[in-house]
């Protein structure tokens, strides 16, 4: 029997209703940003071949250059968002510069994207993905503050492929469906858990941590009620702290002083997300990640996310 289930396109269109002056504009954004992903999905899928099919050089079996993964899918997001005609200017992590879209396409929006994060780990098969952040044009200005988000999302490469975004109405998660191509919402109105087991951070660093951090994960390992998971993508330790709960830590460290992760293009979408779905986001100290006006669009930020009571348990350590 058949059952009705929405995809992606379906809860836009739902979404765009509930605005009386709804352009389409954003919508129409979206749809570009679900496209360019699905064809980034479907090479990421491939990319285990990428040997035994001799596409190693730079040319491969049909001729064709072929470009890294990450490098294909940086281009393919710029060219795509340059051109639909709803964007003023993109930030990717990949460009040191942002990239304005031509005259005749220029729109009302400005995306900030990172086309592959943890692309370190595509020969390993572990997952991947595309993570997105959106604000309106103001002026020339493409320093806002993370609150001023319309909406932030990512795309998960992993056993599936997930869509999960915000607008600031909740989070939602659509799982692609590819015998048809389409993306169902399989996720509706995801919530982390007010606390979890899990943590995930690089502990090969702790020795450069703050006297605070050591001491939380000290905590964490005398009691022995914690598991430790951290694959090195945000991605996938994200996605899991969704749906599992827990804590995600990526603190500043003697290394790093301002941590490793991109504020506009890591920190400010996934701490969105995670505002979002009933969690909580601090960069240093007690300090909203949403709040900080960057100075760079490449600027980078401390960040702790995941469940409520995790964080503030954290937070108890550095006090
Ligand atoms: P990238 O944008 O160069 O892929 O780096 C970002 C990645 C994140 O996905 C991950 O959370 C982090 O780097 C892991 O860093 P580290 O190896 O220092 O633990
Ligand atoms: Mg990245």
């Amino acid at each position: 029997m058949y059952t009705y289930v929405p995809t992606l396109t379906d809860y836009l269109l739902h979404e765009q209703r509930r605005f009386n002056n709804a352009s389409g504009s954003f919508t129409t954004l979206m749809a570009q940003i679900e496209n360019a992903t699905k064809i980034i999905a479907s090479h990421v899928k491939e990319s285990g071949l990428v040997d035994i099919l001799g596409k190693t050089g730079t040319v491969n079996s049909f001729g064709e250059e072929v470009q890294k993964l990450d490098e294909f899918s940086n281009k393919l997001m710029v060219e795509t968002l340059t051109n639909c005609g709803e964007v003023y200017a993109i930030v990717s992590e990949e460009v040191a510069e942002p990239v304005y879209s031509p005259k005749e396409h220029s729109g009302n929006y400005i995306v900030y994207f990172d086309p592959l994060d943890g692309s370190s780990n595509i020969d390993t098969n572990c997952p991947i993905g595309t993570i997105f952040s959106i604000y309106y044009k103001n002026g020339d200005n493409l320093l806002q503050k993370g609150f001023e988000q319309v909406a932030a999302g990512y795309v998960i490469y992993g056993s599936s492929v997930m869509f999960v975004y915000t607008c600031g109405n909740g989070v939602n998660g659509f799982t692609l469906d590819p015998s048809v191509g389409s993306f169902l919402l399989s996720h509706r109105n995801m919530i982390i858990p007010d606390s979890g087991k899990i943590y995930s951070i690089n502990e090969a660093y702790e020795n450069l941590y703050d006297d605070g951090t050591k001491k939380y994960l000290a905590h964490l390992k005398k009691e022995g009620k914690s598991k430790a998971r951290y694959v090195g993508s945000l991605i996938a330790d994200m996605h899991r702290t969704f749906i599992k709960g827990g804590i995600f830590l990526y603190p500043a460290d003697k290394k790093q002083p301002e941590g490793k992760l991109r504020l506009m293009l890591e920190v400010n979408p996934f701490a969105f997300l995670a505002q979002e779905a009933g969690g909580k986001a601090i960069s240093k100290l007690d300090k909203n990640p949403l709040d900080i006006v960057p100075k760079h669009i490449h600027d980078r930020s401390p960040i702790i996310m995941g469940s409520k009571d995790n964080v503030d348990e954290y937070l108890s350590f550095l006090k």
